[in-house]
């Protein structure tokens, strides 16, 4: 639960090794870290020693799942978590000096602008929903072949072949890798199915545990709901299987901050209605119950 999260929090902060990294932050780091969460009773893991903005996070999932690859619909939506990297590029294109505001403003106002510079490139939405795919002409050359929706695949197993060992999904493309403003850092998902639970690993090539974890734990635990929903299945355990997971040297009050916290009851998660697929939930169809966090504790993410 979130006391394995703290004492991992903790021993990062105060054991982990100091590196530098490629945002020039600096960061202190462990590899290799295992945390558990039970989702069987209802409840989901938001953390409850900071509020987190759990609305931003089932915005981001449902555009994630809605195949999304531009910031455009996430800042229509008030959802900022995104737009760091796409102002940086243009910033740096441009020589202009434009704040964030300005720059939300202007994706909002302009569709051109925002094709042009909100784009994010064949990130997770698209490796998810749309992997691109080619077929093999007779002559050994290749033309390209509609894309593949891992996720309505993922679907599909779970319902057809519950014990299978393959319910896997991932944003990992090796050669798009490059394309992309960001490669995936929450990786590969995989499910499993026993006595009428879903359970899932989450593996995380790389973790930024004050920023990224909150919002990436609650939201691979609330797809593991809709696809249990989905699937006419209850939830089981959630493990997450961090790689490198490190602390930004500039988040120290933060840690500081969130570790003289105690924690509370975790929240329970409801949903509405039992929407007609995994890809037709509004943020509506979430109720969130019994959510009292600590205040929200601000820090700047490295870009
Ligand atoms: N890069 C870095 N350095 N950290 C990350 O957590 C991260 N991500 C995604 C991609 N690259 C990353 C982006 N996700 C916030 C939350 C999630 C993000 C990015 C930023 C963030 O700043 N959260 C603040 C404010 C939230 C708000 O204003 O709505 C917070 O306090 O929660 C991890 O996948």
């Amino acid at each position: 639960g979130e006391a394995q999260y703290l004492d991992l929090l903790q021993r990062v902060w105060r054991t982990g090794v100091a590196r530098g990294d490629r945002t020039g932050t600096g960061t202190r780091a462990l590899f290799g870290e295992m945390l558990k969460f039970d989702l069987s009773d209802g409840t989901v893991p938001l953390l409850t020693t900071k509020r987190v903005f759990w609305k931003s996070a089932i915005r981001e999932l449902i555009w994630f799942l809605n195949g999304e690859s531009n910031i455009r619909p996430l800042v229509e939506q008030g959802v900022h978590i995104w737009t760091d990297w796409p102002l940086d590029a243009y910033r740096k294109a441009s020589g202009e000096a434009i704040s964030r505001d300005e720059f939300e403003a202007r994706i909002m106002a302009d569709a051109d602008f925002a094709a042009r510079w909100g784009e994010l490139g064949p990130v997770y939405g698209v490796q998810w929903r749309r992997w691109p795919r080619f077929a093999a002409n007779e002559d050994g050359s290749y033309r390209a072949d509609t894309p593949f929706d891992q996720l309505a695949a993922l679907v599909d197993g779970l319902k057809r072949n519950p014990n299978s060992r393959r319910h896997i999904f991932t944003g990992w493309n090796v050669p798009y890798l490059d394309q992309m403003a960001l490669p995936p850092c929450h990786m590969t998902y995989q499910y499993f199915v026993a006595d009428g639970r879903l359970s899932g690993i989450l593996y995380q090539r790389s973790c930024d545990l004050g920023l990224g974890f909150p919002f990436n734990i609650f939201e691979a635990a609330v797809l593991i709901r809709m696809l249990a929903q989905q699937c006419g299945l209850e939830p089981g355990m959630l493990t997450w299987m961090g790689a490198d997971c490190h602390v930004y040297e500039n988040h120290e009050h933060l840690v500081t901050e969130q570790l003289r916290r105690s924690t509370r009851p975790l929240p329970r998660l409801d949903f509405a209605r039992q929407p007609a697929d995994l890809f037709s939930y509004a943020l509506e169809d979430f109720v969130i119950t019994g959510y009292d966090p600590h205040p929200h504790i601000a820090a700047p993410v490295a870009v």
